[in-house]
């Protein structure tokens, strides 16, 4: 392997002469930094909760939750000394009984019901939740009340009823298997625990007047239950059990069970006029409950649900998906360290504008977008916006940025904004964006349309800082990018037309998507080389790259790249001949520049100080030369014609646009790789340097450290494209920094094994 690298290194000495080439010639004296005196400071911003070492509970701790079936709403809050943001749950609405029970064994409560005979279970913790899903058939009688718990102690939840004094039970939703206990009487309303920490739930009763009688099992004398006071205690040894009874709360009150300190055993909670929960320590200590705020909404059920790991993770985490994390995340190392180059053309202008977008973005977000969720640590990112990509995606471009500038910049204090504040939102945005990503958090975003591009966004953000991260921040991480990047390989690649040219999505190239793909095997690849699955990782780029800009010529060039004649195994194009790219039925600049990704791709891995595979550069100066080069007459292009790069930093487009006309940073980004590595008659440094003007520009014209003008004439993106553009500049700055870390070596050996086909949908 080692042999086969050095080989390939010098072998492609002399093609990387071509790409060091224009590295080199855009050093120059550059412009001076632009003054942002006019900058008005960040005002005072609150300071965030930090999270310490990581330390793992044994058993899960129970938290007031609350569940309304007619809206098909859950909410669970957080318990004491544990603060954690209030999470969602969205089901389909439904009738019946709301219960939260966990279905699955994963140690975390979901939304369940019961309704006429039929009882049914979701396995997801926040976010949209799948439809219900019908755990088993036992019906009660009417004025039965329906109880969960496990009786068996095989982590399997156990289904049943109390009626009036008598407990049917189907354990583990076996129709052949049912029990029948007698305990109560009617008018008690049942309660459900495991009393004595020993796996088992046991049974309960709550009288009219307010008094509990709990059923303790395996109790032969007072000695042996550490007991309150005020607290009775009746033996019945034939049935080797202890009657243990006491008032707890008001007969107005609900009562709620569970473990809410986390010791394995379940006590006695009841919740007053549906927002105060008082909630028992231990059955010794009855007498002084501790108090938790948690407004049961008007309609809704008070329940218990559960935080399962540790006090300083993710509250949403399942221990076995924490593990999983902490483990992929033992494999990952470091990037190599960068810094920015202020000596190129364009980038003190363009330093500037990441400097002054952080001060708006940040400012934005912690006074006004998302300013109710910094008393918590781990923030519920997703119920943010009304759609998930504006959720993740405007909070992931900003924790870049930041991510970027910590690392490649002089960051001391700027704008009113100190390291230390900047750090602390960048990791706040990390671990809570991965915290609720599906892969840690049952039922979280992932996997889905672009979300790849949103994990490799916040993911490198947190490979940049990641020897700042604590364990569980990098766990989080790592099963965040790992799992986008399985996802990615599962689907494989996607294409605009068949080999005959037939257009399989008429008017709309999948370039993007398969390009917005690409970047999370590549980041997962570049993370964790030693991980079992980076050899799939660097497939999947590889295939995706080659699939990402195929043009019809590819069917029959017989090029071979990295050992793939792409000319037989290519199913498909995405990429029209010229370079351009076919997207919303135009030739679209906007979706040309997503030929960035192949470049962001290429960089990710050269600063793991890992070699690109040849593959990654397949049509990426063509595709780039559709913007900086190509000519497109009018007619039949709109007047005036022209090239994409118009004098100045302005853009011409042909047929139209999608997104607004006056997007220059839109371009920094891909205008700042291309000068790395395309060829040098692309001028990509000249347009760097012009559309980072221009932004500038832009930018002075308020002292926020905005870039666009109210409206949508100049950007149409609704769902941040203040972000977005600070994410694009914050890549330029980036990829400028890149030649100072690791050099660069070209793959060019065979590799077999490469997918270049659909194999699922794009969700
Ligand atoms: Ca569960
Ligand atoms: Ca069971
Ligand atoms: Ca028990
Ligand atoms: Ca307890």
């Amino acid at each position: 392997m080692t042999r086969t690298r050095s080989r390939t290194a010098r072998r492609s000495r002399l093609r990387l002469l071509v790409i060091a080439v224009s590295a080199l010639s855009v050093v120059g004296l550059g412009a001076p930094a632009q003054a942002s005196s006019k900058m008005l400071p960040a005002p005072a911003l609150p300071s965030l909760p930090s999270v310490g070492k990581l330390a793992t509970r044994a058993h899960p701790v129970s938290v007031p939750a609350a569940g309304n079936l007619a809206t098909g709403s859950f909410l669970v809050g957080s318990g004491p000394r544990m603060p954690a943001a209030l999470v969602r749950s969205n089901a389909a609405s439904a009738t019946g009984t709301p219960l939260m029970a966990d279905w699955n064994g994963d140690d975390v409560a979901t939304p369940g019901r019961y309704d006429a005979g039929v009882w049914y279970a979701t396995d997801t913790v926040i976010g949209q939740t799948p439809a219900w899903r019908a755990v088993t058939m036992f019906a009660g009688q009417p004025g039965d009340v329906p109880v969960v718990g496990d009786v068996t102690k095989d982590r399997q939840t156990d289904v049943g009823f109390f009626r009036g004094g008598t407990w049917l039970w189907q354990l583990n939703g076996d129709k052949a298997r049912t029990e029948t206990v007698q305990f109560g009487a009617a008018g008690d309303r049942p309660v459900v625990g495991d009393w004595n920490g020993d796996g088992i739930d046991d049974l309960g009763v709550v009288r009219a007047d307010g008094m509990w009688v709990l059923r303790v099992p395996g109790v032969k004398s007072r000695k042996a239950l550490a007991l309150d006071p005020g607290a009775a205690l009746e033996l019945h040894p034939e049935e080797k059990v202890a009657l243990v009874s006491f008032l707890f709360g008001l007969p107005t009150d609900v009562p709620v069970v569970g473990d809410w300190n986390g010791d394995g055993r379940d006590t006695p909670g009841v919740v007053r006029d549906g927002e105060t929960w008082l909630l028992s320590r231990s059955l010794k200590r009855l007498t002084e409950p501790f108090t938790v705020a948690f407004a049961v909404p008007s309609g809704s059920t008070a329940l218990v649900g559960t935080r399962a790991v540790g006090t300083s993770s993710c509250p949403t985490a399942t221990p076995t998906s924490e593990k999983r994390g902490l483990e992929l995340a033992a494999r990952v190392s470091a990037p190599a360290a960068l810094r920015g180059n202020l000596k190129a053309k364009g980038m003190p202008e363009i330093l500037a504008t990441v400097q002054d977008g952080l001060r708006y973005s940040i400012t934005n977000d912690l006074t006004k977008r998302v300013a109710s969720q910094t008393p918590y640590a781990y923030y519920d990112v997703i119920s943010t916006h009304k759609s998930i990509e504006e959720s993740v995606r405007r909070s992931a471009n900003v924790a870049l940025a930041a991510a970027i500038l910590l690392t490649t910049s002089n960051w001391k204090s700027v704008n009113g904004i100190s390291r230390a504040e900047l750090m602390g939102y960048a990791k706040w945005q990390i671990r809570s964006i991965a915290c609720q990503h599906g892969a840690t958090t049952p039922g979280g975003w992932g996997t889905t349309w672009q979300s790849a591009l949103w994990a490799s966004t916040a993911g490198q953000a947190g490979w940049l800082l990641w020897p700042q991260l604590s364990r569980q921040e990098r766990a989080y991480v790592a099963a965040m990018v790992t799992a986008e990047a399985d996802a990615v390989a599962a689907r494989g690649p996607h294409y605009y037309r068949d080999r005959d040219g037939k257009e399989l999505a008429p008017g709309n190239s999948k370039s993007d998507e398969v390009a917005w793909d690409l970047t999370a095997p590549a980041l997962a690849a570049a993370m964790a080389p030693r991980a079992p699955k980076a050899g799939k990782w660097r497939k999947a780029l590889i295939g995706f790259s080659i699939a990402a800009f195929a043009r019809p010529s590819d069917l029959r060039n017989n090029i071979v790249v990295n050992g793939i004649n792409i000319s037989k195994e290519l199913p498909g194009t995405n990429a029209n001949e010229d370079g351009t790219i076919t997207n919303h039925n135009i030739v679209n600049p906007d979706y040309q520049q997503n030929v960035q990704n192949l470049w962001w791709a290429a960089s990710m891995l050269r600063v793991a100080r890992q070699s690109v595979p040849e593959a990654v550069f397949l049509n990426a100066d063509i595709v780039y030369r559709s913007l900086a080069v190509v000519n497109f007459p009018s007619p039949p292009y709109a007047a005036p014609g022209g090239i994409v790069y118009k004098p100045g930093g302005q853009i011409y487009y042909p047929q139209g646009v999608s997104w607004g006309t006056r997007r220059p940073a839109t371009f920094t980004g891909v205008d700042s790789f291309a000068a790395i590595y395309s060829a040098p008659d692309t001028r990509a440094a000249q347009y760097l340097a012009d559309h980072a003007r221009d932004t500038r520009g832009m930018q002075l014209r308020y002292n926020t450290g905005r870039i666009y003008a109210t409206g949508t004439t100049e950007d149409s993106y609704a769902l941040g494209k203040e972000e977005y553009a600070l994410m694009q500049t914050a890549l330029a700055w980036w990829a400028g920094a890149v030649p100072s870390g690791p050099g660069f070596k070209l793959d060019r050996s065979k590799v077999s094994g490469v997918n270049l086909n659909p194999t699922g949908a794009i969700a």
